[in-house]
């Protein structure tokens, strides 16, 4: 079964993907997401260039053969651009396998070890009625985990809290990577933040109870002290998790995290490779995984690393924001579905134009992701529907102080 077509397609339904799609020469296709959220051009050269070219006229059956080809044999290893590459061939690669087999993928990753995917919805709200309202749509939504996120007194727009579209388009539910020709500037004061999140947590447990699974994402603005200030004064809300507390490159930093605090931590949705968990794992400072198929290697890679993890009882508990595309998470979700140690799985749910270019056959039922029984990973790329939503340049917004320095994520 020979590679004979590896088309890089991007479209933008409501906002930027990459995917890539193979063909063999008897006809069966595949797809791959390579989507790098405002950076995803890059990786649509890094494929176009540097892959496709290597693909055509390979056996398809040779995953693990291709991604060690990749990845070692280019020298330059590892990198956001290089691993959404390498994970886009990898997934679209399965999903053939799989579709070839006329199995859905999971059955090829060892069979289903649960029912479904427990996924995580996000609720926001600029201040706590309008919190509490997002928490219980999400409820009525059937989601049995929600992450809490809110606005903080004195500062303007909050990343992670849903808003007002700016042109009046309604309550904007998606991470904000606005499309426009330059990042949008938020605001960041950390000691505020500090202050105002254990009352959120506090009034939430008090108005939802002590059963409800939360979530918290702190997107890397800590320092390692304030992280474990903020971990130790969520203890009494009893968390799922704290994520990303801490920038991602130091992963030392969670070391004196962990000296502090008994709330469990997550990580790694900028991680790319298994290197990056070693002494995370190995110490045992962590106790979720954040990398997705998409960003950290493929399929291949990503059950590598969930191996690893299980060793030191460490589950998954994969980034799944909108910028992930349907093919994505499918990806995910039949991984999750197969691993012994699957802890949890995010789930923004995507725009409907988003699900008419990407047909996908996973559904949400009773607070569960379920990947779908059809071949490969399920999802039908249509470029009809594609062709009416070209790129579109797009950006997270970025932080800065109020003597305007720039603050991490
Ligand atoms: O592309 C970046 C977003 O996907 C990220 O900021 C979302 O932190 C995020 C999350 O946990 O979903
Ligand atoms: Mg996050």
């Amino acid at each position: 079964m020979l590679i004979t077509s590896a088309e890089v397609l991007v479209s933008s339904p409501g906002r930027n993907f990459v995917t890539l799609r193979l063909t063999t020469d008897d006809g069966v296709v595949g797809l791959g997401d390579a989507t790098l959220n405002g950076r995803e051009l890059a990786v649509v050269a890094y494929l176009a260039e540097h892959v496709v070219p290597l693909l055509i006229g390979k056996d398809a059956h040779r995953i693990e053969d291709m991604w060690q080809f990749l990845y070692r044999g280019a020298y330059w290893r590892r990198g956001p651009v290089t691993m959404a590459s390498i994970a886009a061939v990898d997934t679209a690669l399965w999903d053939i396998k799989a579709r070839a087999a006329g199995m859905p993928l999971y059955q090829l990753l060892g069979g289903r070890s649960r029912t479904g995917a427990l996924a995580y919805g996000h609720a926001s709200g600029a201040d706590l009625p309008e919190l509490f309202d997002s928490v219980r749509d999400h409820l009525e939504q059937g989601f049995r985990a929600i992450r809490i996120q809110s606005g903080i007194p004195g500062l303007g727009t909050v990343y992670g809290v849903a808003s007002s579209a700016a042109d009046g388009a309604g309550r904007y539910d998606h991470e904000p990577a606005r499309r426009s020709a330059a990042p949008v500037e938020e605001v960041w004061d950390t000691r505020a933040y500090l202050r105002h999140v254990p009352g959120v947590f506090e009034a939430v447990r008090g108005e939802f109870g002590a059963e409800l699974p939360l979530l918290h994402d702190a997107h890397h603005r800590l320092t390692p002290i304030q992280a474990a200030k903020l971990g130790k004064s969520l203890e009494p809300f009893d968390l799922f998790w704290l994520e990303d507390v801490t920038p991602a490159e130091n992963t030392a930093a969670l070391r004196r995290v962990r000296e502090h605090t008994t709330t469990p931590l997550a990580i790694g949705e900028v991680f790319n490779t298994i290197w990056d968990y070693r002494e995370l794992f190995e110490e045992q400072l962590i106790d979720y995984v954040r990398s997705p198929v998409t960003h950290a290697g493929g399929i291949t890679a990503l059950r590598r690393i969930l191996d690893y993890a299980g060793v030191y009882q460490i589950k998954s508990g994969v980034h799944g924001p909108t910028d992930i595309s349907p093919v994505g998470l499918a990806a995910s979700l039949h991984l999750g579905v197969a691993i012994p140690n699957f802890g949890i799985q995010e789930y923004m749910t995507h725009s409907a134009a988003t699900d008419e270019v990407f047909r996908s056959q996973v559904r949400f039922e009773g607070g569960l992701l379920v990947p779908g029984e059809g071949p490969g990973l399920g999802v039908v790329y249509d470029d009809d529907v594609a062709a009416g939503h070209p790129y579109t340049a797009a950006y997270l917004p970025i932080n800065r102080l109020s003597d305007g320095s720039m603050h991490d994520w």
